[in-house]
């Protein structure tokens, strides 16, 4: 443990995140309907599956394992795992609901009580320990009905489906949660619109297109439910979600430098703006145009979006990303999620991400001077094989050693002047991938034994990092 002179603020709200579709399980249980997670194979081309064309929505079981199907059937275990969580001393929970328990198809007209039943325990179980839950209410899980019928976020009849399901969670749990993230990683969309917007292109041509289409849409909806749900829930604060890739050019060259900044216009800044600033950014119309791109917008939707600005920004933060206008093969960043070249002052994880705790601290920096804005760090975190002793034990230093520099990074950007209110680190219980569907990349402080053909006993254990990252939130971040 080091002492530092990190001063978070008094109320910081440390925790830990998840997805439902990650770590519930019980996936036919409680009328749940499927949702696109429920189709996504396990096993490292996952990845390459969810950015090719044409990608098949069914389950095939002869050839597939599906690991999100069981999860670490968290859906069953929750009180133990919240025990955990709470010994830790975790002041908030970041976990999202998956629509499809909610309505099973995402087009009916009433809810599903069971669904709605479940997730009302989960907060009284949060509440007893005075953990505050914080809820993503969309994380990659659109309804397969809302893609096969509709075609995933494309349709415009998605928004409707998608106020209809927030109203109903904002009137169910308004004097149980006050904070709602709506779409989690928003802009990942252009990446990966099988994730975000439920759809896979039919091409490369049309998947800018649509996928700014669909994104369209989410800034409707989420303006809609920012509207409805500080309607409903005078004290409530609903954020956007980010996934931020601080982006350097790889060198001085000014043709690089200027290339690194439209990347990151687009990647990093072109949802924030809409979603905070209330309106479409003056450098899309030149990107819209070169791409042929045009959206369909309906009357009144550039005034919702005025009007449905966020109160706070969070994001995800794993990586950097260097751009270069030229890339050979050679130099591709092979492995980072963003893609651009490697950079040859940062390790990578054994996926490939590159670790980079100032470049967290350059996002908040970035991120405060553009908005002007709370920030919430809702996830970060290294994935890791981990490898259980003998007697038991985990001694997953590597994990400490990244967490505890990204955390010295955000006592700096506090330092700094960022209005930084909380971190929540990924996965804080071991759970399926989402990249590569496996469990044995694990994030968690917690260890599940399960494994990645489905065996293990579920049984849940403390890694070191359990103590340690205890350690910090009771210091508030002083000794890490
Ligand atoms: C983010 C997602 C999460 C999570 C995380 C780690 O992009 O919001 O759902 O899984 O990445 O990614 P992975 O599980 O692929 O390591």
């Amino acid at each position: 443990m080091n002492q530092t002179n990190n001063r978070f603020p008094e109320m910081f709200m440390w925790g830990g995140a998840t997805a439902a579709n990650q770590l519930e399980g019980a996936y036919l249980e409680g009328g749940k309907g499927l949702n696109l997670a429920d189709v996504l194979p396990g096993g490292s081309s996952r990845i390459k599956l969810l950015n090719k064309p044409g990608f098949n929505f069914e389950i095939d079981q002869s050839k597939y394992v599906y690991p999100n199907h069981d999860g670490i059937d968290f859906y069953h275990r929750y009180k133990e795992d919240i025990a955990l969580l709470s010994e830790m001393g975790f002041k908030v929970f970041r976990l999202s609901i998956a629509w499809s328990r909610i309505f099973p198809n995402g087009d009916e007209l009433k809810p599903n009580e069971e669904g709605l039943a479940f997730y009302e325990r989960v907060f009284d179980e949060l509440l007893k320990y005075d953990i505050e839950p914080i809820v993503t209410i969309a994380h990659y899980e659109t309804p397969l009905h809302l893609i096969k019928e509709y075609g995933g976020w494309r349709n415009r009849k998605l928004v409707d489906f998608f106020e209809r399901y927030a109203t109903v969670l904002f009137n169910r749990y308004k004097d149980k949660v006050k904070y709602w993230l709506t779409f989690n990683e928003i802009n990942s969309a252009t990446h990966m619109p099988l994730l975000g917007l439920g759809f896979s292109p039919d091409s490369e041509e049309t998947r800018l297109q649509d996928s700014f289409q669909g994104l369209h849409h989410q800034f409707v909806a989420s303006a809609k439910a920012v509207k409805l749900g500080h309607e409903i829930i005078p004290n409530a604060q609903i954020g956007c979600m980010l996934l931020y890739a601080t982006t350097y050019s790889y060198d001085s060259n000014p043709e690089n430098v200027m290339h690194a900044l439209e990347e990151a216009r687009i990647f990093n800044n072109f949802c924030g703006d809409v979603q905070v600033r209330g309106k479409y950014p003056s450098f899309i119309k030149r990107y819209f145009n070169e791409n042929n791109i045009s959206i369909e917008m309906e009357d009144g939707d550039l005034e919702l979006i005025k009007e449905g600005t966020v109160d706070f920004i969070s994001l995800s933060y794993y990586m950097s990303r260097t751009e270069k206008k030229s890339k050979t093969l050679e130099e591709g960043g092979e492995g980072n999620l963003i893609g651009g070249v490697k950079n040859p002052f940062l390790k990578s994880s054994d996926w490939g991400w590159e670790i980079d705790p100032i470049g967290l601290r350059i996002a908040l920096n970035e991120l405060y001077d553009r908005y002007q804005v709370p920030l919430f760090v809702v996830e970060n975190g290294l994935g890791a094989y981990d490898k259980v002793e003998d007697d038991g034990t985990i001694n997953d230093d590597y994990r400490i050693d990244y967490l505890r520099e990204h955390i010295k990074a955000m006592g700096e950007a506090i330092k700094d002047g960022v209005d930084l209110i909380g971190y929540t680190s990924w996965g804080c219980i071991d759970l399926v991938s989402a990249s590569t569907g496996q469990m044995s990349k694990r994030y968690g402080f917690i260890y599940v034994d399960k494994n990645d053909d489905g065996s293990g006993t579920l049984e849940r254990s403390k890694k070191k990092s359990f103590n340690w990252y205890k350690d910090v939130i009771e210091s508030n971040g002083t000794v890490i």
